[in-house]
Formats: structure tokens, sequence, C-alpha cells
């Protein structure tokens, strides 16, 4: 073959690739494994752009080179196919959201299979399908069935919980449970009637039904998360939204949270991510305080990091969903404090955390008595603190405390500055507007100390105890829609029972309308017979009407890949035995809380049911970045004529890129070109004469953003730009002198909207999935955010044809040589080895591609058309541009894919260096440079310098004062 085309041979292979079977993957326990793994994708309408297969490819090349080094690999593909809009093309069109499902992953598979991916397609996975959500909704059934231990500090079947209360009651039970559960004997236990048992069981459950605060909106008919809600609306549509209590399933995710945060420092993560995770959890360490009321028997318990501020306090405030505001509000306030917690209980708790002009509040007419000095101190209720952290109640310390400080402005409450000993106060002029007080209490302590004793003080006081509260909340497992798994769940006396196992997959019932229903019940409730009714019984039960949220099956899917089609367990001992955990897992960064937080978690608790082998699920991660959109500009000349005609029906002018910056920074160059435009509108017949002036606006040009199949390297295409906007087929054009339309360009997120999305098949139709493969890695570093530019592809492009030609001539003769190579051939291969392997290991893909581009410059400089060289360049070639370098391969006589050889070991004795260019200095600049031999002696050196030409021509025929050779680095001449 005279030329590279791939369109000859890129389908062939893939074809071969999967009717060979090459990718599957089976347990070989005799070889090491290797799990690499993408983040499976949510299959949309609009199908794969080039910013999507960006990890994809560098994954591939990872498990490509890994299969080469020997390992087994496991490389999956599948589907995260639950989701909102195949559910909301549901209800606009009444398809099936399984239908639209169905066909989006059919464009993406067809998509995917034409990039040349090395997926063992067998093991594909969709979180739709029954077979694969049995196991999700299996493992709902398991966490039901599970508490946590504290003091085992782990998950545990809840079996042994009930054995405890049987045998012993509440007594010994450190569990991470609802806050108001009761403690009883082994006795009582035994009295409570089954549906109290069962209360009880639920506010230890991890899976568990709970009265809820949730952010309701009724024009969605659905529970929204807080970060769906902005300003009291929702984010979508922006329907009002309303806090509401509502019975929610939930995860006790919070009984994980230490585990959580520790667990980070086991992998190997980005650091950034590992934070967002740190915040999320939000770790804090303090202590519960309490405050006795002066006129009646309560207690105000207060969370605080600081004791060591307690001499500060003026005031305490209590979370407007407070259930003590009823008993300590008096009389006289009852009013004002009802109209005041009716607004602030509507308001996001974004909104209140984030808001600080707002200062509201209100005085609930009774006082505490600070325990450490025993003053009065007023109770105040306002929204900045919020009902589910801590204990809702905070301890006011204007002194030290930012958003105290405002609010004690506000109104006018005490600002208490204590000092500790003699030191003194940095700003005395506070003090003005406080009280200043000397506790003596902790004296030169610093604060971290100071919070120590403090707390110590209230442990032994008896006034409070030491405590970790984490930020995090439990997770909401519920929603109000159709398209997600069926909760596992059936209800008897009001009170839920998970289904047998046996009864595996709850299958989706079908539906005619997929709303919910007129009286705002979740679509499952318009289901006929959405019933269980169990064996050898009459009676039949209602089913769960709530479907699971969007991240059930994307948290433990991995294993699902391990043993796809395993009927009896979510996975076989024996397969995650092998198969263990990710080895690498690439997705975007987008998933740092909610996915990857979500999938630890259950990761632990399957780990601590004893079903894996591993608390952390993926060793290492990477978050690829974003392949951005280069929207390609043209620009509109705005101006006017004293005539009275309307911009529109005025000629659209169009300046070119080039003289449009000319224009704005000369204006003899302006001048020139509104001439121009002058000439245009006189032959459109637009009468510009004496005074009737045209009148350029400020701006002189305003953009619009064009198809970008419209600029070929940034000329616009003319035609087809009128074809593709008939309403501007007259336009009239500025071009630049050579007589071409340069468009602009800006770099923006890849999007319809904005004319710059690349359909990798475009990309593959036009130069190969080798070439895009290539590219994309070529782009830059794998994490970084970067424009897609279509120019540079050419590049990627000629480089393989560039290889080609090493191995055919023109006229398609085969060049291929069994000579022995040369040091120099030998050199050149070794030394790109070493190179891409190092690469590789380290995930900089930019780099490998360029050593490949080097290499084969040099092997063409060379003349190297030898076999022994090529043939271990096709094989590291191999991962990034597989198809051409197994076309080539075969075409040295090869019979097996050259995904069954293996990755070739440089050797240190070819890289050596046998000779150093020497840098020249010249009184400290270099001048020139030379090249010796390892072995030459400095006095040799020395000697060649001194008759070389350009050293000659510096001395001018003087003798130098000084040269210095160092051996392998420089030589120095001082004149
Ligand atoms: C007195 C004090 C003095 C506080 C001071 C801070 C600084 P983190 O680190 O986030 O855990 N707080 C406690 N519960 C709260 C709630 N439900 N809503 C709003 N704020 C709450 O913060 C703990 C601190 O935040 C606690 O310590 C409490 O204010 C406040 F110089 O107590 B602090």
């Amino acid at each position: 073959m005279s030329e590279y085309k791939p369109e000859n041979f890129e389908s062939k292979w893939q074809q071969h690739w999967e009717e060979t079977k090459l990718y599957k993957a089976e347990i070989h326990p005799l070889k090491p494994k290797f799990y690499a793994l993408d983040m499976f994708p949510y299959p949309s309408g609009a199908g794969l752009h080039v910013g999507h297969p960006l990890g994809y490819i560098a994954t591939d090349i990872v498990a490509r080179f890994k299969r080469l080094k020997g390992f087994n690999v496991l490389h999956p593909m599948g589907f995260d196919s639950f989701g909102l809009p195949a559910e909301q093309y549901a209800i606009q069109t009444g398809q099936h959201p399984s239908v639209t499902t169905e066909e989006n992953i059919n464009t993406y598979k067809r998509q995917l299979k034409s990039i040349g991916f090395s997926y063992d397609w067998d093991r594909e996975v969709r979180t739709s399908s029954p077979d694969f959500y049995k196991w999700t909704q299996w493992i709902f059934i398991k966490l039901f069935h599970s508490w946590y231990n504290k003091i085992e500090d782990k998950a545990e079947p809840i079996e042994k919980l009930i054995n405890q209360f049987e045998n012993s009651g509440t007594d010994k039970i450190i569990a991470h449970c609802d806050e108001k559960t009761q403690q009883f004997s082994a006795e009582e236990w035994k009295n409570f009637s089954e549906n109290n048992k069962q209360e009880i069981l639920l506010n230890y459950r991890l899976a568990y039904l709970d009265n809820m605060t949730v952010n309701w909106c009724p024009a969605l008919g659905t529970v929204l998360a807080n970060d769906e809600v902005k300003d009291g609306v929702s984010e979508r549509g922006g329907y009002p939204v309303v806090k509401k209590e509502m019975k929610q399933w939930a995860m006790r995710i919070t009984a994980f949270a230490g585990r959580l945060l520790t667990g980070l420092e086991e992998i190997d993560w980005p650091e950034p991510l590992k934070e967002m995770q740190r915040n999320w959890i939000g770790k804090s360490f303090g202590a519960e305080l309490d405050f006795q009321l002066e006129k009646n028997d309560f207690k105000i318990t207060v969370f605080t990091t600081r004791v060591d501020t307690i001499y500060g306090v003026s005031y305490i405030v209590i979370a407007p969903e407070s259930d003590l505001i009823e008993k300590i509000t008096t009389t006289e306030q009852k009013n004002v404090v009802e109209d005041y917690v009716k607004t602030a209980k509507n308001r996001s708790e974004r909104d209140r955390m984030s808001d600080v002009k707002t200062v509201s509040g209100v005085f609930s007419g009774s006082y505490v008595i600070n325990p450490f000095n025993n003053e009065k101190v007023p109770v105040w209720i306002a929204d900045y603190v919020l009902a589910g952290y801590g204990t809702g109640a905070v301890m006011g310390v204007p002194s030290s405390d930012d958003r105290d400080l405002r609010f004690a402005k506000n109104f006018n409450l005490p600002i208490i500055f204590v000092i500790e000993g003699t030191e003194n106060l940095e700003d005395p002029t506070e003090i003005k507007h406080g009280k200043l007080i000397n506790s003596g209490f902790l004296t030169g302590m610093d604060s971290h100390d100071a919070i120590l004793k403090a707390i110590s003080f209230v442990e032994e006081k008896k006034i409070g105890l030491r405590k970790i509260n984490y930020r995090m909340r439990d997770a909401i497992f519920a929603r109000q829609r159709y398209w997600g798994e069926p909760i596992p769940i059936y209800y008897k006396d009001g009170l839920p029972y998970t289904l047998p196992e046996n009864k595996l997959p709850l299958e989706l019932p079908s539906i005619d309308k997929f709303l919910p229903t007129e009286d705002g019940e979740p679509p499952l409730a318009r289901a006929k017979n959405w019933v269980y009714s169990p064996e050898g019984e009459k009676n039949s039960y209602p089913l769960e009407l709530n479907t699971m949220p969007g991240w059930a099956g994307s948290s433990w899917y991995w294993y699902r890949y391990m043993d796809p089609k395993n009927e009896n367990e979510f996975a076989s001992k024996k397969s995650i035995d092998y198969w263990q955990d990710i080895d690498i897992y690439l997705g975007g960064a987008e998933h740092s809380t909610g996915h990857l937080l979500y999938s630890r978690f259950w990761n632990y608790f399957l780990y601590d049911l004893g079903l894996i082998p591993k608390k952390e699920f993926a060793k290492k991660l990477i978050n690829q970045g974003m392949i951005q959109g280069r929207s390609s500009l043209v620009y509109r000349y705005n101006y006017k004529v004293e005539d009275p005609i309307p911009f529109e029906n005025l000629p659209q002018i169009f300046i070119s890129k080039n003289i449009r910056e000319k224009c704005r920074n000369s204006d003899s160059e302006r001048k020139k070109f509104e001439n121009q435009v002058i000439e245009i509108l006189k032959s459109k017949g637009i009468k510009i004469e004496g005074s009737k002036e045209m009148i350029p606006q400020d701006s002189l040009a305003s953009e619009l953003r064009i198809d970008i199949k419209l600029a070929e390297n940034d000329i616009l295409n003319i035609n087809e730009f009128k074809k593709w906007r008939p309403d501007l087929a007259d336009a009239e054009f500025i071009f630049e002198p050579d007589g071409k339309y340069i468009c602009g360009w800006e770099v923006e997120k890849m999007s319809k909207r904005w004319g710059n999305v690349v359909n990798p098949d475009e990309v593959v139709l036009k130069y190969g999935a080798d070439t895009l493969r290539l590219y994309e890695m070529f782009l830059g570093p794998l994490e970084q955010f970067k424009p897609w530019n279509t120019q540079g592809i050419d590049g990627t492009y000629k480089f393989l044809r560039k290889l080609w030609r090493l191995f055919y001539n023109e006229e398609g003769k085969f060049l291929i040589t069994e000579e022995e190579p040369s040091a120099a051939e030998l050199k050149v291969l070794h030394k790109t080895i070493k190179k891409v392997e190092e690469d590789i290991e380290k995930y900089t893909f930019n780099t490998v591609v360029s050593s490949f581009m080097i290499c084969v410059n040099e092997l063409k400089d060379l003349n190297c058309n030898k076999r022994i060289i090529l043939k271990d360049f096709l094989i590291i070639l191999s991962p990034y541009a597989p198809h051409i370098a197994e076309e080539l391969w075969q075409s040295l006589g090869n019979n097996d894919s050259i995904f069954n050889s293996s990755f070739p070991h440089w050797k240190q004795e070819y890289i050596q260096e046998n000779s150093f260019e020497y840098p020249i200095s010249i009184n400290g600049k270099v001048r020139t440079k030379i090249n010796f031999s390892l072995e030459t002696s400095s006095e040799e050196i020395e000697k060649s310098v001194m008759e070389s030409e350009v050293v000659k021509k510096w001395l001018e025929g003087k003798q130098p004062k000084k040269v210095i050779v160092v051996q392998k680095k420089i030589v120095n001449v001082v004149i």
C-alpha cells in the first residue's frame, strides 16, 4: 500500500478484535491483575463529543500498556442509564424511557467502538437493566438490615443488635443512631409490640425512613437537594420551593464519617479532590455545653469549638426549628417569635449560611445562666443557626466571632472582651463598645491549649462533654420519579419491610404516564397492582412509591463488571478476590463529592459485611481536564446612516479579523475602511453624500458565533456561510489584503449553543481513529483544561503518514530489511522505549506522543527500515495507535495480534552517550558548541577549542587569559 489510509484497515481490525475476543478478560490466578476503569457515562441524546473520549483514551492506553507488560487486564465499559433526561423526554413524548435509553446507548456504543477501545464488551453493565438493579436492590436490603456499632467501629447485621436488646436492652450499646432514641431494658424490649420494635429499629438501620425537612418543589412534584435550590426557587425552571416535613428514605452515611476522612490518607487521589471531601465531611472538635434556664427546668445544649471563649458569651441563639422555642418563649414575645419562625424556616440552608448581610433574629423572652460565672444570658432565636448541625444552638461570643459580633451590634447586645492575666487588647477602642473583664482562667495559654483545658474543666464540672461533630448529613435516598430503581420495600401497618431476596429484582411497573399523580404522589402510584402478596398470605401490601436516586447504581457497579452475568451473587467471591479493586479510575472533577463519597461509603459498608477485601475501592484516581471548544467568530460592523434606514435593512458588513484590529488601533486605517464601506453602500444605492454620512457606532463591530465548520483554519467559507444563514446571503465582506476573510476565535465550554461542538465521528471519518487518539493525548497534560484546535490535528496525521513511509515507499514497495541495526538506530529506539514507559507510568501522555514523533523523524533521518527496530517501535506505539500498529505488525509477517506480544525492554548500554556537545563560552557567553568523545582529555579539548574558527574570531589573534574545561559540562574561555 503506497499511502497511509486508515479507512482501509481500522474497522477491519476493530471487527477482527471483536470476533476473536481479543479483549476478553478472564481470571488467571498466576498472572497479576490490573483493573483500569472509566466513570461510566450517562448516555445522553446528543452522543459523544470529542471531550468525552479524552479520559477513555488515556485509560485505554494504560490498559493496553499494562497488558503488554504482562498484566491480566480488566477494562470494561457500561452505562449509568437511569436518570432525568430520558425521563423528561418520556414525560414530553410519552415514549418509555427505556426506548430512549436503548437508542442512546446504541449511539454511544457505535461511537466508542469506532475509536478502537479495548473494552471487554461481554462485561457491559447498565444500571437500568433488571439483572443489574436486582443487586442494587439487594445492597439496599443489606443496608436496611444493618446498624453501626460504634464500639467495633463498623457496620453489623441488625440481628446482632436485636440479640443484644434481648439480652441486655440498650445498656451496652453504643450505636450510631437517631439522637432521640430511647433507652430500655431487655425486659422492656421483649414486651414491646412488633410495631414498636420496628419503629425502634428504624432509628438504627443504615437505610432508614425518617421525618425530614426537605426542599419540596410542588411544580416539579419532587424533593430537591440543597444545591438544586437557589434563592428559594428550583435551579431548573425557577419554581417555588418550600420546606416540608416528609417521610423520606435516607442512608446513615454519617456513621462512616470518621473512616471516610481517615481513609483518604490511604489512596492516591488528587489532593484538591481529597480536600473537597474533607470539607464536605467537615470534622470539628469541641464540646457540648449545658446552659440552665433561669426560670424553669429546661436546659439548652450548645455545640462550640471554642469553650475557651465562654466568659465572652453575651447571648444564646437557637435555630427557628428548635422544639425548645415553644417551651421557653414568654407570653409577651409569643407573637413576634411565631412570625419570625414562620418566615425563617422557609429559607434554604445555603441562603442562611451564606447570607452575611441580613442579620435577623428575635428575643425569646427567657434567660439562661452561664455555668462558668453565673451571669444571666438572654436567649434569642435566629436563622443563622442551623437546626441540623451540632445541637442547633450556639453560644454567642461577639468579641471572638464576626457573625456573633454583627448580630450583637444589630440588636444592641453586650460585647464582652475577656482578657487573661495582664495582657492588653490589641485595639482598646473596641472596648468602648463593650465590657472588659478579666477571667484569669486561661492565663498565658495559646488558643489550642486553652480549648483543651477549658474542655477538661467542663467535663470535670459535669457541665458538658467533649464532642466531635461532622458537618456532613445523612443522605436522602429517594426520588419521586419513575426512571430509577424501585425500592424493594412494602408497608404493613405503615411500617416498612423488605421484600424477600428471592423476589428480586422488583421490576419497574409499566405505567401510562410518567408524571406524578394529581394528588402529588410519585409516578409509581399510577401502576396497577403495585402491591406485594407474601406467599401463603391472603393479604397484599402496598409497595414503596419512591425510586432510588441517581447515585445508587453508580456506587458499586465496578464489582458487577468483575462477574456481570452472575445470577446468584452480585459478584462471585472468586472474581472479587482476584480483581480486588480498581487500579486506575478516571473521571471528571465534577464527581468529587457526590459519586465518589457515596461510592466510598457503600464500599466501606460492603467491606464491613465481609463481602469485599478492600476498604477503598480505587487505589489511584485521575480527574481528566475538560476539552473546551474553540468557537469561531465573525465581526459585524455596527453603523448607522443619516437616512432613516433601520439597521436590519442596511447591508450587513462583516470585517475580517485583522482589518478590525487595525481599525481599532489606527485612525487612518479606520478612515480607509470607512471609505470602503461607503463605496459598498453607494454601489447598493444608499446615498451617502454631503452631511448624510455614515456614522460609526462606538463599538466597531459585534461578534457573531458561527458553526466552526464554516471556518477551516480560521478562513471563512463565504458560500457555506451564506447557505448556513440565508438571511445573511446578501452580506458584504471586507477582506484581508490577500482576499481572505479571517475569523476570530474564543475558547469556551463545548456546547451546541456556541456552535463549537466537535463530534468524534467526523474526526474519525476524516483522519481515522488513531489520529484522534494521538491527537487528544497530544493536546496537553491529561488533567488540564485545553481547547480543541482542529488545526493541530494535521500534525499528528502527518506523523502517522511518515511512520507508514518507513514501511512502504510511494510505489507501495515494502521496504523492510533484515539488516542488523546500527548503534545510532538502537539508541533512538531505546531512549524512546525508556521515555514512553516512564511517562505512561507517570500518566503524562502528551510527552509520549512527542517522543514518538521525534523517534520517527530520527529513524527517517537514519533511513532506517530495519525490522528489528521498527517491530519494537510498533509495540510501544500500539497502546496509542492500535490500528496502524496492528496493520504494520501483520505486514511484518506476524500472525498473532500485536497485543499478545510484550513491551520491549530498553537497555542502558544502547542509550549511553559516548560523546558530549560542549557549550563553548567566551567571556561568559556561549558562542558555539563542539562535540567531543567522552574519552577526550581536557588538554585535547582545550587544544581543539583554541583551533576552532569561532574562538579564533573572538580572540582576534590574542592569547586567552584563561581556559577552563569542565568535563561533560562546559568550556570557558576568558579573554
Ligand atoms: C462559640 C464560638 C466562639 C464559636 C468563637 C466559634 C468561634 P464548625 O467549626 O463549623 O464546627 N455553631 C455551632 N452550631 C451551630 C449551628 N447549628 N449553626 C450555626 N453555627 C453553629 O463551627 C462550630 C462553631 O459554629 C461553634 O463554636 C458555634 O460557634 C457555631 F470565637 O461557639 B462557636
